[in-house]
């Protein structure tokens, strides 16, 4: 059995830091205490001056999802391989049941989707489009073969009405799932959005003026009263607004069991970028839509005071030639942006800025999505008897964005230019060192070891807050 033993590092924790090693045997963590010394049989990784994560968990990406008459570029293969690049070591995607089909057949899908390797554990949330009595009885089947949480939309045309949307969180309730719910008010977006008329259909920016925060937050208003009432605990998944936002903590004032997970694109991007022209504009366009800075703030800020419980990617990744299809009309842009490998960086420019701590930033990249998707049992901790998937994170080296450097199909880098302190130094998915990053002179490369990743069974919810 392998023997791992990482010293001299920052261990993180959503409580506090410090300075403990982690011996890891195999694919589990071992020991973690202060001065662990060295077995003879042991790999030792010296971590001085960097940071010990556990694993990052992205709750939310849509590998190889069919999208406004394309297809995600990422697929499994390459969205995993991004993702642990990035140092998610697990992420849970979006699996979708179409119309006609059952819950089983999507499922079924979904796996098949991920045959072809995977370099990052994961999940599957299912995505309910049809509801009839079948699929309702098939939601207890799906949670025991550990698929324990659900998603439903109130837009697209995946949207369910409202009596289907309450039956399904009933079913999900009553069998201790957990639903996510992309919250826009379908009517006032349609009506907007014919009202567009003219050269305004070739503007980018129509996209985010027919999808305005109202309609968001209208929503979450609404499926938080729908949830409660049926005893389901509700994700709403994406928020972008400040109206949102306070959708969420009114729900919870009422004593709801909501929880609010929000996107690094909505974290520092803003909708002065859909002035641009086409080719830029459109590589921003996701729904909802960016806002204004004064949502960004309301966003950090929920983070700091606990309003926001995780920070996802919604990696939805396209080509410069696919959202090209929508030049002659915004409708038809496919919505998405490609963050999957950037998130924890993203996220620790906030600890850098004094936006929140490194101990939060703990709590929404690990341990936060670890308990709402049940993974809490084997992931989001360093702790004896848990998977050994961690991050060393060295605070002391820049990235830089550009396309270049990016493990994602897509053929742009919405950060392009930028950089931002802190980088990923090794990444161990269970007990193996998957990334390892190599400096040579100017040249900073990773190695990384394809194909580890394996489906992760999930635990049915548990109520943590
Ligand atoms: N929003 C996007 O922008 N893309 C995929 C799905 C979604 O909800
Ligand atoms: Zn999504």
């Amino acid at each position: 059995m392998k023997k791992i033993l990482i010293k001299n590092g920052i261990l993180v924790s959503s409580k506090k830091c410090e300075k403990k090693d982690v011996l890891i045997y195999g694919e589990k963590i071992k020991k973690v205490e202060k001065n662990i010394k060295p077995e003879k049989d042991v790999e030792v990784i010296d971590a001085k001056n960097k940071y010990i994560f556990p694993g990052f968990i992205d709750g939310h990406t849509h590998f190889d999802l069919s999208v406004a008459g394309t297809t995600t570029i990422d697929d499994f293969k390459s969205g995993t391989l991004a993702a642990i690049v990035g140092g998610t070591t697990t992420i849970v995607d979006y699996g979708t049941q179409y119309k006609g089909e059952t819950l089983d057949r999507g499922y079924k899908n979904w796996m098949k989707k991920a045959s072809k390797g995977v370099s990052c554990d994961f999940g599957i949330h299912m995505s309910i489009s049809d509801v009839n009595k079948k699929v309702l009885s098939e939601v207890k089947n799906m949670i025991k073969k550990g698929i324990t949480s659900f998603k439903l939309y109130t837009t697209y045309d995946i949207k369910l009405e409202d009596d289907d949307m309450y039956k399904c969180m009933e079913e999900i309730g009553k069998n201790k799932g957990v639903v996510g719910i992309h919250c826009e008010n379908d009517g006032l977006i349609k009506e907007l959005r014919e009202e567009v008329k003219g050269s305004d259909n070739k503007k980018v920016k129509s996209h985010y003026l027919t999808r305005p925060s109202v309609a968001e937050a209208e929503a979450i208003n609404r499926m938080a009263y729908f949830a409660n009432l049926a005893k389901t605990p509700f994700l709403a998944v994406h928020v972008t607004c400040e109206e949102a936002l306070n959708e969420v903590k009114l729900a919870r004032k009422r004593g709801y069991e909501v929880y609010a997970e929000t996107c690094p694109q909505y974290l520092y991007f803003d909708n002065s970028v859909y002035n641009k022209n086409f080719d830029e504009a459109s590589k921003y366009v996701c729904a909802p839509p960016l806002r204004y800075k004064k949502d960004i703030k309301a966003l950090w800020d929920g983070i700091k005071n606990g309003d926001i419980d995780i920070v996802s990617t919604d990696h939805c990744s396209f080509t410069k030639k696919q959202k090209a299809l929508g030049k002659n009309d915004f409708r038809k842009i496919p919505g998405g942006l490609n963050l999957v490998e950037h998130r924890a960086v993203f996220i620790y420019k906030g600890v850098v800025d004094k936006k929140i701590t490194i101990e939060k930033m703990c709590e929404v990249l690990c341990e936060n999505p670890a308990k709402i998707f049940g993974l809490y049992k084997n992931k989001g901790y360093i702790k004896e008897g848990y998977d050994a998937d961690i991050v060393i994170f060295d605070p002391n080296t820049d990235t830089i964005y550009d396309e270049k450097n990016q493990m994602t199909k897509s053929d742009y880098c919405v950060a392009k230019g930028v950089t931002f302190k802190g980088a990923i130094d090794k990444v161990l998915l269970r007990g193996e060192v998957v990334v390892d990053s190599i400096e040579e002179g100017d040249l900073y490369y990773n190695i990384v070891k394809e194909n580890k990743g394996k489906f992760v069974k999930r635990s049915i919810y548990k109520k943590f807050r």
